[in-house]
């Protein structure tokens, strides 16, 4: 066997109508093998086929559908076989996303392939791109059967706004083929994100209080005057499988009631505690009255607020609910003006600690309005309502959609309700019967001191007093028996008539 190598200018692969064209050398390699007896030329014949393994549904767009989440191997089946003469230098070569991992061949796969791959690589004009190069051999010769294997690759990270996945592969040999359109092969999968997300509120106090004098917008000058602090946190978990990048909370945050006045004063924009993201809110919203904000050691009640110092107070005011009433301010039924405010929250994947992001609002409770308007209500409660959607256009399934929405609720008391309905706490009851009992025993023991508790026993000094009295020895404590009994001694009678 021997190899003759010939050395020509663009006439292999430069192809046909390039020839001549610049003064790039190519190489030509002739062969002196039995392929090239016949003819000089050894030409062959490659046919590359792939399909994926285990898709059995097919998206709308005709495609294999890989569910993420529910997908996590994706298998690629690869045939290649050559129909002719020997190939030279041949190799399979196999592009796929980045998105995914290679994670080896499955068992089975053909003896001339099982260890011929290498490692994969970026490719060099497309960094989005891998490549793994399988070493057919040199020569490739005809084989009857052809050879096969199963190529796996991990698809849970692949993001959710990616919507398909390209694979190509390709046999290149150094020798001329018959027929080089089916040398390669392109495939297209598409792909479907399967998680679930939810979306969870919740307010840091249940139950905000209301009180002390009426300030109008024109002389509240802080913050603290405005009335309590209203903390209130939006989280929203992807449970999984997949990853879910970018996804939209929208809250509806109530205001203002539907006379006008204030609600919820909101001085600045709610921030993204937990997590990548960002609130996006019409700035008009904020502070609108222009109250200076609390930098630092802030309280969370308003000034003033003490629930000691709170009297019962009456107002008359047309605005002012009937007496008794259970008020709901909510938007959704009409009882109080919402704007809306969104949050992008992004990279939310199924790992613990990636999991969740966090939505902190903050709003001072508007104290004039309850007090004006809401003091005589039974019970006032301000309902506000979020739902989390999916931000962009990625195909991506949830497996649940009843949790997307949530709704909190706060109670609002006023000091009417806290002096008639307000409990009073166990340890000032157990203190109270503490101290009952400590008053007890003292005026016990004062009484006992000054002999108070003598007088019980008076019946045992009678008895003594009556053997006394008989031996006639001692008269003190015969007078104190008597004057238990009041007894009246008789001249001339010595004893007592009866005991
Ligand atoms: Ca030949
Ligand atoms: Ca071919
Ligand atoms: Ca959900």
């Amino acid at each position: 066997m021997c190899l003759l190598y010939l050395f020509k200018s663009n006439s292999f692969f430069g192809g046909e109508g390039k020839g001549g064209v610049g003064e790039r050398d190519s190489t030509k390699v002739e062969f002196t093998k039995e392929c090239a007896e016949d003819d000089g030329e050894c030409i062959t014949d490659l046919v590359v086929d792939a399909e994926f393994k285990d898709l059995t549904e097919v998206s709308k767009g005709g495609n294999p559908l890989m569910k993420v989440g529910i997908d996590n191997d994706l298998k690629l089946s690869v045939n290649i076989e050559n129909k002719a003469e020997h190939a030279y230098d041949a190799n399979l070569m196999v592009e796929y996303s980045n998105h995914l991992e290679y994670a080896g061949l499955e068992e089975g796969a053909s003896e001339r392939v099982r260890f011929s791959c290498g490692d994969p690589v970026a490719k060099e004009d497309k960094n989005d791109t891998m490549v793994i190069t399988c070493f057919l051999g040199n020569p490739y010769p005809p084989v009857p059967a052809k050879d096969n294997m199963v190529m796996r690759f991990d698809a849970n990270r692949v993001p959710a706004d990616v919507m398909t996945l390209s694979f190509f592969i390709e046999a290149t040999m150094t020798n001329e083929d018959l027929s080089p359109e089916d040398n390669e092969k392109s495939l297209i999968v598409d792909v479907e994100s399967v998680t679930d997300v939810q979306l969870d509120g919740a307010v840091t106090k249940s139950q905000l209080f209301f009180g002390g004098v009426i300030r109008g917008e024109s002389i509240i000058s802080k913050e603290e005057e405005i009335g309590p602090l209203m903390q209130q946190r939006w989280t929203v978990f992807n449970q999984g499988p997949a990853m879910v990048d970018e996804v939209k909370v929208t809250i509806d945050f109530p205001y203002e009631v539907t006379n006008g006045k204030w609600l919820l004063y909101m001085l600045e924009a709610p921030v993204v505690e937990k997590g990548n993201g960002s609130c996006e809110i019409d700035e008009s919203y904020l502070n609108v009255v222009g109250i200076k904000p609390c930098k630092s050691n802030c309280s969370e009640k308003a000034i003033g607020q003490k629930r000691e110092t709170y009297d019962p107070v009456e107002y008359s005011n047309p605005d002012q609910v009937d007496s008794g009433s259970v008020v709901v301010l909510d938007c959704e039924n009409g009882t109080a003006r919402c704007f809306k405010f969104t949050c992008i929250l992004r990279d939310l994947t199924a790992e613990q600690n990636e999991n969740e992001a966090i939505i902190l609002i903050k709003a001072r409770l508007w104290n004039a309005t309850f007090m004006e308007d809401y003091l005589t209500a039974k019970k006032v409660t301000v309902r506000i309502h979020g739902y989390v959607e999916m931000a962009n256009n990625s195909i991506i399934t949830q497996t649940n959609t009843n949790n997307d929405r949530d709704t909190t609720n706060f109670d609002v008391v006023g000091p009417n309700l806290y002096i008639s309905g307000g409990g009073i706490s166990w340890w000032i009851i157990l203190v109270a019967v503490l101290l009952g009992l400590l008053l007890l025993i003292l005026l016990i023991v004062i009484l006992w001191k000054f002999g108070f508790f003598e007088r019980k026993t008076g019946y045992k000094y009678a008895t003594v007093t009556q053997k006394n009295a008989e031996t006639k020895v001692g008269t003190e404590k015969r007078q104190m028996y008597d004057e238990m009994y009041n007894y009246s001694p008789v001249p001339g009678e010595n004893q007592p008539h009866q005991l």
